[in-house]
């Protein structure tokens, strides 16, 4: 039979044919968002590090093993029925759309509420660029709009709550609430906290910081009190954006009446939770599974807050506690890029995150946020969500150089010295391991390594160190009248990024 159907020529067109045809089909199946098809391949970054030791002192700095969590996610194919179903809106996926019977079919900003942490201590300077961007009244209706600092002030129309103002008397007199109560003592002293280099300055009360950990279960329980009708309370501080388009989108896909909890993972004392500066969103189903039921979390939980330094880890337990799982599958650690820990220009663009939605940035500047909002303005959300490489194209790519001098060095994946060049195993597509293992030479040696290694996009030289690496992440260089000039030799980077125009979805 295949015999004779391969010698028959008449029938070899066919088959050519059904053959495209096979391989175009297959093609839209790969393609096609969805639980299934999704899932997989989003969910494994190479590594996800929260608040990494390079930029932040907080004690949270996990790493996630990408291994592990393919491991896991090959062992536990099945996915549990309420996982979110596709959304037809990207054009790209219409042919596949899977429907769920049950789910809301959309979700705008008036389904939502933004609880907007900030504080006494960095109100003046973090929070008026968010009035105007994050906050504008076009992006979302601002009675949806909680702000919740440590200290009442008023912005024109902007109210901001005093979130720890029902703090009870144990609290409030303990060591770590010093800071709320000198804020009223700067206050009546007629001094500002604004570091603005304008007379009359200060920096306000030392250890603002300190604060923190006591809001996150009092933003939680008073937003779900006050706003009993949002299907999602979405989180984010003052150092952060968020793109809300490309989250209210992502939230459709969940059903807000069951439990979710989705952010940025990170853990810690064995405990998962939402890493607070990437944003995060608890859906009315978590909110009434947990602090709907139980009135008096925050004191009931008074002692574990004393006795624990991050709001956002206490609140991940709290909300574990009640049986709110993190994550987009209920009861694992699975989750997305997206939530971002770190800011855009300290954070690798990858093949694996180059066509994934952001949903936001931390750690940013004022400029930042205006950034994002003029690209989010300009962005055709009908089209597909703003990705990795939107913003890449945006926001990186024109500040990259072939080759650029007094550039930090933070390529990492290969590092070749002359300490250990004569053992260097240089990866498979390099054809010339002397032109690898002489990489440490000089800047064009070095360089020559980067570009005989096909997945090489950036490298980076200093003294007798090239180092060299698939991923681009963009760093900032040393301006010419910095006093770093003065101390150190002067480090070269590059980039290649016809490569990374090669990079495909
Ligand atoms: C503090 O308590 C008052 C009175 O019960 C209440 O109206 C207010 O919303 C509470 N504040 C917060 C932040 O929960
Ligand atoms: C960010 C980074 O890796 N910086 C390093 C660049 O190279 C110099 C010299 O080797 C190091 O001192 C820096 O720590």
């Amino acid at each position: 039979m295949l015999r004779a159907f391969y010698r028959d020529n008449r029938m070899v067109p066919l088959g050519i044919m059904l053959l495209t045809f096979l391989v175009f089909v297959y093609h839209f199946e790969l393609d096609r968002q969805g639980p299934l098809g999704e899932i997989p391949a989003a969910a494994v970054p190479d590594k996800l590090v929260v608040d990494t030791p390079r930029t932040h002192s907080s004690p949270v700095v996990e790493i996630v093993d990408p291994v592990d969590d393919a491991a896991e996610q090959l062992a536990h194919p099945a996915i549990p029925s309420a996982v979110p179903s596709s959304k037809p809106k990207v054009p790209a996926n219409s042919g596949t759309t899977t429907h769920s019977l049950h789910l809301p079919k959309t979700i705008n900003s008036d389904d939502v509420v933004l609880m907007f942490k900030t504080g006494a201590t960095v109100l003046w300077k973090r929070v008026p660029i968010h009035l105007a961007t994050s906050l504008s009244p076009n992006r979302i209706n601002p009675n949806n709009v909680l702000l919740y600092s440590d200290y009442p002030e008023t912005i024109g129309d902007w109210d901001f709550i005093d979130v720890l103002a029902n703090t009870s008397d144990a609290v409030r007199h303990s060591e770590n609430f010093q800071p709320y109560r000198q804020q009223e003592d700067y206050e009546s002293r007629q001094n500002y906290a604004e570091i603005s280099n304008v007379p009359g300055d200060s920096a306000g009360p030392a250890g603002g910081w300190k604060l923190d950990k006591y809001k996150f279960l009092p933003i939680v329980q008073h937003a779900g009190r006050n706003r009993p009708d949002a299907k999602w309370y979405i989180f984010m501080e003052d150092d952060s954006y968020i793109f809300l388009p490309n989250l209210l989108r992502h939230l459709e896909r969940f059903d807000h009446r069951e439990p979710w909890y989705l952010g940025s993972l990170a853990w810690i004392h064995g405990d998962y939770f939402a890493h607070g500066g990437s944003g995060f969103a608890i859906s009315r189903g978590a909110w009434e599974q947990s602090f709907g039921k139980d009135p008096n979390i925050v004191e009931k939980y008074q002692t574990f807050t004393e006795a624990h330094g991050c709001g956002d880890h206490i609140l991940g337990h709290v909300l574990k506690e009640y049986g709110v799982q993190f994550g987009e599958t209920h009861g694992d650690n699975r989750f997305r890029y997206g939530f971002n820990p770190e800011s855009h220009w300290s954070t690798w663009f990858e093949q694996a995150n180059w066509c994934k939605p952001v949903y936001s940035w931390h750690h940013t500047h004022s400029k930042d946020v205006a950034r994002f909002y003029e690209l989010e303005k300009s962005w055709n959300f009908e089209q597909g969500p703003l990705r990795f490489q939107d913003i890449f194209k945006a926001m990186i790519a024109p500040y990259l150089h072939s080759r650029v001098v007094w550039w930090d060095n933070w390529s990492s994946k290969f590092e070749i010295r002359s300490n250990n060049a004569q053992d260097a195993k240089p990866p498979s597509s390099v054809k010339s391991t002397d032109t690898w293992r002489n990489a440490w030479q000089s800047v064009d040696a070095c360089e020559a390594a980067c570009v005989s290694w096909a997945d090489c996009v950036q490298w980076s030289f200093y003294e007798d160190r090239c180092k060299m690496d698939s991923m681009i992440l963009l760093g900032s260089g040393i301006p010419e009248s910095d006093s770093r000039r003065q101390t150190t030799l002067p480090w070269v980077s590059g980039w290649l990024p016809r490569r990374v125009e090669n990079w495909e979805c």
